[in-house]
């Protein structure tokens, strides 16, 4: 019988967190090395990946860093190639990567349009396909999909990132359908409103701050960390029978109207 921490830790486990040098990336990889994986973190400007990873040791954290745009496939499969070379292994895969590039469909140009689906939901796929082998022939791993609130509601001027997130909900199950049997589990996990640097033109756009206070019965934005433990579960033990499911933590908002 595993004991409580040992359901929770991740001890021995190597975790790929992707769009990890900052924001909700940077503070799963924190709670995921807390909880005793060494983690990788990922993003495109190497000086702000470096700041991350030293962030991250200088807390006596297992931490590297590995550079590549998820949405070029030649640097993934070279990335993850590395990664696994010499024996090591990814037990751990969050495809938490994401952009936002806002405005109304008629106006939306393709490339804004291009950009969000490319690095929303493309790169889950591009990514995944060079990690689970490993963890297929391992017979063990741990995909989660940072999805969103917008993975089943939408609002006017996020057309493309409501299409990218519903698809990245959908392809979450795609993946289980494929690899659970593998004992992969595979699932997404969906923040309300968090306050990072993608959304702080809306909090500091009066109205919308005001609207989203009120339209949250937590009454308030959620901060990275609400959404640390949640991503440990999902990573650990505890969730070895949840597959394809897609884990709200949006202060309840997509519970009322
Ligand atoms: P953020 O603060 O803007 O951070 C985005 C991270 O992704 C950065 O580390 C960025 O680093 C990296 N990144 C962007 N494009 C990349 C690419 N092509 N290749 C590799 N890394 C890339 O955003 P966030 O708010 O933390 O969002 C993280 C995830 O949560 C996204 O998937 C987002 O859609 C999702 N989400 C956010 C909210 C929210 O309210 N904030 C709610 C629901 C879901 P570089 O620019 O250096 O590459
Ligand atoms: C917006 C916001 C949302 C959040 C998040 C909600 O423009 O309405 O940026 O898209 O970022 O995805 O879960």
């Amino acid at each position: 019988m595993n004991s409580h921490e040992d359901r929770f830790s991740l001890a021995g486990k190597r975790a790929l967190i992707t769009g990890s040098s900052q924001g909700i990336g940077l503070a799963m990889a924190r709670g995921l090395a807390e909880a005793g994986a060494g983690v990788v973190l990922n993003g495109r400007d190497e000086a702000k990946l470096k700041a991350a990873v030293e962030s991250l040791r200088k807390a006596g954290l297992a931490a590297e860093g590995t550079k590549f745009d998820v949405t070029d496939e030649g640097q993934i499969k070279s990335a993850i190639a590395e990664l696994q070379s010499g024996g090591k292994q990814i037990d751990i895969l969050v495809n938490n990567a994401g952009i936002h590039r806002r405005g109304p469909l008629v106006d939306m140009s393709l490339a804004d349009w291009q950009a969000v689906i490319d690095t929303n939901l493309t790169s889950a796929f591009l990514v995944a396909r060079s990690v689970a082998p490993g963890m297929i022939a391992r017979k063990s791993g741990k995909i989660v999909n940072v999805c969103s609130l917008m993975s089943d509601l939408a609002r006017p001027t996020t057309g493309n990132y409501a299409a990218a997130k519903g698809g990245l909900r959908m392809l979450t199950r795609a993946m289980c359908a494929e690899w659970a049997k593998h004992n992969v589990q595979v699932n997404g996990l969906a923040p309300g409103y968090i306050s990072t640097d993608m959304t702080q033109v809306l909090i500091k756009d009066p109205a919308f701050d005001s609207w989203i206070r009120g339209r949250t019965p937590a009454g308030r934005w959620g901060e990275v960390e609400d959404l640390v433990g949640a991503c440990v579960f999902l990573c650990s033990r505890a969730a070895n029978f949840v597959n394809g499911h897609l884990l709200f933590a949006d202060g309840g908002l997509s519970a009322v109207i």
